[in-house]
């Protein structure tokens, strides 16, 4: 009889859909390390973890950070992407929403382990201690009453999705939480296909669309991503020297691949000289008729040395002249016709794999004309 139920239930749903539906237990955590760039390249090592342990990802929202000392800013995964469509690739719910209705009942206070992978000194994970960890669960009301440490239990690295299952099945264990994200940075490359499932949603998109009409930005447009602070430049300058040969640095794989086959970052590459701008961004501007520069940048657009060596025509804006926060500038550089990106950042390697997932070409500062890594492998 059950067989008979099991074979009519897989005629009529889809194995590959009821094999991505099937999850038990819910997998939370805090994006805790780097900023923007950071979160969303270890995000795709987190869904795919999720995915691996049969549960529902709770999304958490991005954390930003303003002046130091200043506490932290939340902005919920929903206002620029769609859960809509994440959730078709995986069940994922919005952490306020899970917090808020689901974990009275099925995660109560009282009960809330949270997991890493070892003690510190004191014997505990330390979990709620400095910023952001502090405060971003406390935004939820969120406590813990251990702690469990993975790293003790045989087998339970995050690659063993097996030893996961059978040391915390779901049926006990229905919430892992993690003081910081389960996932690497730089991504694993088997991740950043995962990447087609984080896709803007179309308020943010007419939101763009409507900047971009009320700051005249006529098509067709070049986005440039400039990555040039002190400590930034400072990072580049000192890590530089130390690398060996075949290692990446930040997200350097974009150009390069994840073991440097298609040579190694440079000074060049990691904050691009003046030089080096001023000929990548005349060539490709030239040949593609451009009529509006975007310069993206943390720091210094350096739009005075570009208008002095672009024709008067072509019109130059930036993230300072239009106010844009990082969302925005991501989102700009993701619809531009043509980009320049920086080969470390992992803010460009999310613009990238954007662009990538729309169909669109990518070229790289430094590069000349080359246009990085995994194009076709991805
Ligand atoms: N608004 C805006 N912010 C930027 C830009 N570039 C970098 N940032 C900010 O700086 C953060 C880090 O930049 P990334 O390029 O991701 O640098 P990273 O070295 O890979 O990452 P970190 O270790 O977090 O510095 C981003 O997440 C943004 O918050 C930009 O063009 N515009
Ligand atoms: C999200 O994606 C779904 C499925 O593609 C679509 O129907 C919906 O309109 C989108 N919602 C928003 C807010 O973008």
């Amino acid at each position: 009889m059950l067989s008979l139920f099991a074979l009519v239930l897989l005629l009529v749903v889809p194995s590959s859909a009821l094999a991505s539906r099937s999850v038990s237990g819910y997998l939370i955590y805090c994006p805790c390390m780097g900023r923007f760039g950071n979160q969303a390249e270890q995000f795709l090592g987190v869904l795919a973890f999720a995915r691996q342990l049969r549960r529902t990802l709770v999304v958490p929202p991005w954390i930003s950070y303003g002046r130091p000392g200043a506490g932290i800013d939340l902005t919920p995964f929903g206002r620029h992407f769609n859960l809509t469509k994440l959730d078709a690739a995986h069940p994922v719910i919005d952490m306020r929403q899970f917090v808020d209705k689901l974990s009275p009942a099925l995660w109560p206070a009282g009960s809330r382990a949270v997991f890493c992978h070892s003690a510190r000194e004191d014997g505990t994970c330390q979990a709620k201690v400095g910023n952001p960890f502090g405060p971003f669960w406390d935004a939820f009301g969120v406590n813990f009453d251990r702690d469990e440490f993975y790293g003790n239990t045989a087998g339970s690295s995050l690659g063993d999705s097996e030893s996961w299952q059978r040391n915390y099945p779901s049926n006990r264990w229905p919430v892992l939480a993690f003081m910081g994200a389960p996932a690497s940075f730089p991504a694993q490359p088997k991740h950043l296909g995962l990447h087609r499932h984080v896709a803007f949603n179309e308020e943010f998109l007419e939101s763009l669309n409507l900047l971009m009409e009320a700051n005249d930005l006529q098509r067709p447009i070049l986005g440039v991503h400039l990555r040039n602070n002190v400590d930034f430049s400072r990072a580049c300058g000192t890590l530089l020297p130390q690398l060996p040969a075949g290692a990446g640095l930040f997200s350097s794989y974009q150009c390069f691949g994840p073991s440097s086959h298609l040579g190694q970052l440079s000074m060049k590459t990691c904050v691009p000289d003046d030089a080096t701008i001023l000929e990548d961004v005349n060539r490709l501007a030239k040949s593609l008729n451009i009529r509006t520069v975007f310069v993206a940048t943390d720091f210094d657009a350096k739009l005075s040395l570009m208008k002095k060596a672009a024709p008067e025509a072509v019109k130059f804006v930036s993230t300072q002249t239009l106010g844009t926060d990082v969302f925005q500038d991501v989102g700009l550089l993701t619809l531009a016709d043509a980009v320049l990106l920086n080969c470390a950042s992992s803010l460009s390697a999310f613009v990238r794999r954007s662009r990538d997932a729309a169909g669109r070409p990518s070229n790289y500062l430094g590069l000349a004309g080359a246009t990085g890594w995994g194009h076709d492998e991805l």
